[in-house]
């Protein structure tokens, strides 16, 4: 039964995940140089996600619409991301973005308040 549960929330992910990635909206244009200067910030950034989850799915649609290339670590079991969003962020709960600046390490959790902070400081 849990099996088929958790085949079903896939399957159903994995529709929302292509319907979203064939409805993607247009990419914000920025000059070469301020788009240029936003990939060096983002360097400092992982988002961890699972690729079938509904909120990492309007997480990376924002990160699209924004044109925000941050690396995407899958935390699903199984993989080596996992471990460390469980100790540097205290829990597995995606999608959860990760800024290391200034010699600290911010665990942010929530898509709501993931998009919010990515549109007010890049949008
Ligand atoms: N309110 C949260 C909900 C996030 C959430 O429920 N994520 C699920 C995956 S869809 C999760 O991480 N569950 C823990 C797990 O599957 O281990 C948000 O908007 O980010």
């Amino acid at each position: 039964m849990k099996l088929l549960i958790k085949l079903v929330r896939e399957g159903l992910g994995s529709i929302i995940a292509f319907v979203s990635w064939l409805t993607r909206p247009a990419k914000l244009k920025r000059t070469p140089e301020a788009q240029t200067k936003v990939e060096n910030e983002l360097k400092n950034f992982a988002l961890y996600q699972f690729f079938a989850c509904p909120f990492c799915i309007k997480t990376r649609r924002a990160l699209h619409r924004l044109n925000l290339p941050i690396e995407l670590r899958n935390a699903q079991a199984g993989s080596p991301h996992r471990q460390a969003l469980e100790q540097g962020g205290g829990r597995i709960k995606v999608p959860c973005l990760r800024i290391d600046e200034n010699g600290t390490n911010t665990w942010m959790y929530e898509s709501g308040d993931i998009i919010q902070y990515l549109e007010q400081r890049f949008g």
